[in-house]
């Protein structure tokens, strides 16, 4: 029986905001995955690209036929009958070189993205044992369930809220994860009672969390402390934020050139890192991603400076899952974590190596979804498989999140 990749076949389906996205389907003749590929709305500048057909006349130029032929067409050839799924960096490198751009422009990394994780499932499943597992056997290293960062209350490019900050996350602090998520369910709960009652909204956001018109960010942590006690869970939840500030920098997004506008007022990088010292004596912030944009390397090396050694502060934007913005980090001490996401960079061997870069330097690790999803949920696997010690998979509603933290419960129960 042959164990190489006899098929590989993409389709365009949709994300989980109606926006079309790449499926892979590979068969190695006997068993048969599928990988579905994510897609953010606050990318990072220097993230990989995402490949999009541009033609207006379908899906709004958001169309993926473009990424979904390569895998069809060049992918398909070059790697079918001659590459095994056991041989993660293999196929990767093969991609790469394949692609050959720096930013996998040519094929888009939503098609090598589509590819790298597929075999990765395929391979678990030749082998009989489940994805986390076979993760771990090519990451090293140890496994554990990761902590829960959720993602209670929307803004910026998440929701309509208004707020600039993009996250508001729960934290609990529990031992085991399933103690965790319940808190977070319980509390998501008593923050939906308690807006209500307030006669604000309880939609929600991309990443299911609430999205009501709050004055400013202040209110929120306000409420979502209500939520807390009210849920019985006082001093046993932490909070953490992902800013995305490179989406409420500069002119762009209507700010004073240079500043960041916050609450109505624009601030300057110094000012926002003093905004946040105020926040951080008033709540229990334990981590925060992306507290400046994606270049202001003055602003994070403040951050890291002021506050690195008390709390978490987490690159998105700013590294990108990209080995040498990392290390670009590293060297000038931007921050001391990195969130992961697999379609950042676009294959599963150049996560690792960037994953292994961040804990030889005893950097924090943090598996993230995008906000556009799909139900794949092969983060929650990886963030076991590599011992991240934390995800963030959005709130406590919308399936496309829950099946991450429902996959966790079931490997909770293998481990
Ligand atoms: C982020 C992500 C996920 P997006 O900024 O961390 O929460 O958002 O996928 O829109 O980049
Ligand atoms: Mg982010």
């Amino acid at each position: 029986m042959s164990q190489t990749i006899e098929t590989v076949f993409a389709r365009e389906i949709l994300d989980s905001r109606g926006n079309p996205t790449v499926e892979v389907e590979m068969s190695d003749g006997k068993n048969t995955v599928l990988a579905k590929v994510p897609s953010g709305a606050s990318t990072g500048i220097h993230e990989a690209l995402e490949l999009r057909d541009g033609d207006k006349s379908r899906f709004l130029g958001k169309g993926v036929l473009k990424a979904v032929a390569n895998v069809n067409e060049k992918i398909s050839e070059a790697i079918c009958g001659k590459f095994e799924p056991q041989n993660q960096q293999e196929l990767d490198d093969f991609l790469l070189a394949l692609d050959g751009t720096e930013n996998k422009s040519t094929l888009g990394a939503n098609a090598i993205l589509g590819v790298s994780l597929a075999a990765a499932r395929l391979a678990a499943m030749q082998q009989g044992i489940p994805l986390w597992k076979h993760l771990n056997n090519l990451f090293g290293g140890e496994t554990s369930l990761p902590r829960p960062m959720m993602n209670v209350l929307n803004g910026g490019k998440h929701a309509d809220s208004g707020l600039a900050i993009q996250e508001f996350m729960i934290v609990p602090k529990f031992e085991e994860f399933s103690a965790n998520l319940r808190a977070g369910a319980e509390t998501f709960h008593h923050l939906k009672k308690i807006l209500a009652k307030r006669g604000e909204s309880v939609g929600v956001g991309d990443e299911g969390g609430f999205a009501p018109r709050l004055p400013g960010i202040t209110d929120a942590f306000e409420v979502i402390s209500e939520a807390i006690d009210a849920a019985g869970y006082s001093g046993k939840i932490e909070f953490a934020i992902d800013a995305a500030a490179s989406e409420f920098f500069g002119e762009k997004n209507g700010a004073e050139p240079g500043k960041y506008l916050v609450d109505g007022k624009n601030l300057s990088s110094a000012e926002l890192t003093d905004f946040y010292g105020e926040l951080l004596e008033k709540y229990p912030i334990v981590s925060i991603e992306d507290s400046h944009a994606e270049d202001d390397f003055d602003g994070f090396a403040g951050m890291q400076e002021k506050f690195g050694d008390k709390i978490q502060l987490v690159g998105d934007d700013l590294f990108v899952t990209n080995k040498k913005r990392l290390a670009l980090g590293i060297d000038k001490k931007l921050a001391n974590a990195i969130l992961i996401k697999v379609n950042q960079i676009g294959t599963l061997s150049e996560t690792f190596e960037t994953m292994k870069l961040a804990k030889s330097e005893n950097f924090g690790t943090v598996i993230s979804h995008r906000s556009g999803e799909t139900s794949d949920d092969f983060i929650a696997d990886l963030a076991v498989g590599t011992d991240a010690g934390q995800i963030k998979t959005g709130s406590l509603s919308r399936s496309e999140r829950i099946e991450k933290y429902n996959q966790l419960l079931r490997i909770e129960e293998q481990l």
